[in-house]
């Protein structure tokens, strides 16, 4: 097959041209913002994932085109490698010189790409391709495919689906359906199939009741599980609500749970203690919360489910007589109560890793099972090949190694899924006879708040010691040190964020009074050192 690079300069001329010259990195997700200035950015990135699928031996490299969290107006793009991981890290500095060049530089940036990284351009390439459901996701993705073709690779198209879907088609068509198949039908089969047959007929157990509410965030993943539902024996009685009738992640979904700890819109009136569950715009984090019955408002995030799952498996390795290495990854984003809890309680090894589902999961390979979750709800489980052999092996004689099987069957190991994670919670409450309220009983959440600042330029801010220490501005952190000092249990840390344009603080201490006081004095700090624009903190 032979390729004329000038193809790719005369697409970009012609539909795609550079409409910004604010440079643009690949962050914690990829590339996100505006969307109006991404078209450039999509069809290089098609081009790009062409060229990886190329040098990966023709395997299928995913492009998701999603904002996830963000709001409306923003759009995004994330790459997945073959084995279902983020794009490898030295590739990313890659697609930021990709992505920035100017339209006449770039065949020739191109043809470096392919000479550099010696690339046979007459190979065989892959590439998958979905977008979540916002108004301008079918344009981005369009941008997409034509990248792929400038390349002459193959594309095949998912249209709306859940990025952890599309993470799922590309493991999926990597191992040739060993991983299952590499179709919505073949994801929504996998995952009910093994919640249907560890619920068997028991539908309630103990204090667990069968029935939730979930919040989609006007999502992509309130579509989803719409087809969840239509698919399941009524095994799982749920209420979506944000279907989709508002704007996506607008005072909703998993993002707004989370940093604002209250209900999103749109919430019925139910029973206290109701179990409820928000998601993200694309589907892959998950909270759970509840209302109790004095009306407060309680939440059970990413930490919460690490725990809930972390101490489950456990169990079930003892019962399956399993010794397997288990540990547990988080980020500083980590309440000080969970970290508390699993080193001390669980007695499960736990690791700290900066922010991005790629350094979790990177860390979580390291142990035969390696338990990862963001304080977000952002994480999965994933399982060594060896831990699988052994756990398969043993099936054969123990029944407990066997409804193991299923769980693994149930978790999206690729990457974090929303619906996935929900359905392993459901799972293990029910096995335990759990309602919300036992859940919440197994330790104690540190009081904590999020604040986003606007600053003039968030990379003044650099960190290290996963994410706790504020190397630049020179002073920040000795300021932070100092107001920290005074706090009882206090901890706070800054960081940019990776997917909005602005810097984090978070904060922890003994009373949510304190925590809010301490959060605004470093948001204060951050402000005045680190050249802060316009004068809120924004909660
Ligand atoms: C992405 C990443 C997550 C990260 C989040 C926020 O989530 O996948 O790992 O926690 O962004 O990152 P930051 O604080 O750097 O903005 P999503 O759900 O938005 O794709």
């Amino acid at each position: 097959m032979s390729i004329n690079l000038r193809t790719v300069y005369a697409f970009a001329r012609e539909m795609y041209p550079k409409n910004s010259s604010t440079p643009v990195q690949y962050g914690t997700a990829g590339f996100r913002g505006r969307a109006e200035f991404l078209d450039s950015v999509m069809y290089r990135m098609g081009v790009l994932a062409t060229l990886r699928s190329r040098i990966r031996g023709g395997a299928v490299i995913g492009v998701m085109v999603t904002a996830s969290h963000n709001p409306e107006p923003d759009n995004g793009v994330k790459l997945i490698d073959p084995k279902g991981e983020m794009l490898e890290a030295s590739w990313e500095s890659i697609a930021t010189d990709l992505a920035n060049v100017e339209d006449s530089e770039l065949e020739a940036h191109v043809a470096k790409i392919i000479s550099d990284n010696k690339i046979d351009v007459g190979s065989s390439s892959n590439v998958f391709v979905g977008m979540d459901n916002r108004y301008h996701s079918p344009r981005l993705l369009k941008a997409v495919a034509d990248g792929v073709i400038a390349l002459k690779g193959n594309v095949r198209e998912f249209g709306i689906v859940t990025t952890p879907m599309l993470h799922f088609f590309v493991v999926a068509a990597n191992t040739r359906g060993a991983y299952g198949q590499p179709t919505e039908e073949g994801y929504y089969r996998k995952l009910i199939t093994a919640f249907e047959t560890l619920r068997g007929d028991k539908l309630e157990n103990g204090n667990y009741r069968n029935k939730l509410i979930f919040d989609g965030a006007n999502g992509v993943g309130a579509r989803k599980m719409l087809q969840f539902l239509k698919r399941m024996h009524n095994s799982l009685q749920v209420e979506v609500i944000n279907k989709g009738d508002g704007k996506i992640n607008e005072n909703c979904g998993a993002d707004h749970v989370k940093v604002k700890q209250a209900v999103p819109i749109g919430m019925p009136i139910v029973e206290p203690y109701t179990r409820c569950v928000s998601v993200d715009g694309d589907a892959d984090r998950v909270v759970y919360f509840f209302t109790d019955d004095a009306g407060h408002f309680r939440l059970l995030d990413g930490d919460r489910i690490a725990t809930l799952v972390a101490d489950y498996l456990m169990d079930m390795l003892k019962r399956c007589d399993l010794d397997l290495s288990m540990g547990l990854v988080q980020t500083a984003y980590a309440n000080g109560g969970s970290t508390d809890y699993i080193a001390n309680t669980l007695k499960v090894p736990v690791a700290c890793v900066p922010t991005g589902v790629k350094h979790l999961h990177h860390k979580a390979l390291q142990y035969d099972i390696g338990v990862y979750f963001e304080a977000n709800g952002h994480g999965t489980i994933i399982f060594s090949d060896n831990a699988k052999c052994l756990i398969k092996a043993q099936s054969e004689t123990n029944p407990n190694a066997k409804i193991l099987l299923q769980i693994i069957d149930l978790i999206n190991e690729t990457v974090g899924d929303a619906i996935s994670d929900m359905l392993l919670v459901e799972t293990i409450l029910n096995s335990k006879g759990w309602d919300v309220k036992d859940w919440l009983a197994t330790y104690d959440d540190l009081p904590n708040l999020q604040l986003k600042i606007k600053v003039q330029d968030r990379n003044v801010i650099t960190t290290t010691d996963a994410e706790r220490v504020c190397v630049t501005p020179v002073g920040l952190q000795e300021a932070i040190d100092k107001v920290v000092s005074n706090y009882k249990r206090g901890r706070a840390f800054v960081r940019p964020s990776g997917t909005e344009d602005v810097v984090r603080v978070y904060a922890e201490a003994a009373t949510k009074d304190e925590t809010e006081s301490l959060a605004y004095e470093v948001g204060n700090l951050v402000h005045q050192l680190a050249g802060g624009v316009g004068p809120e903190l924004i909660h």
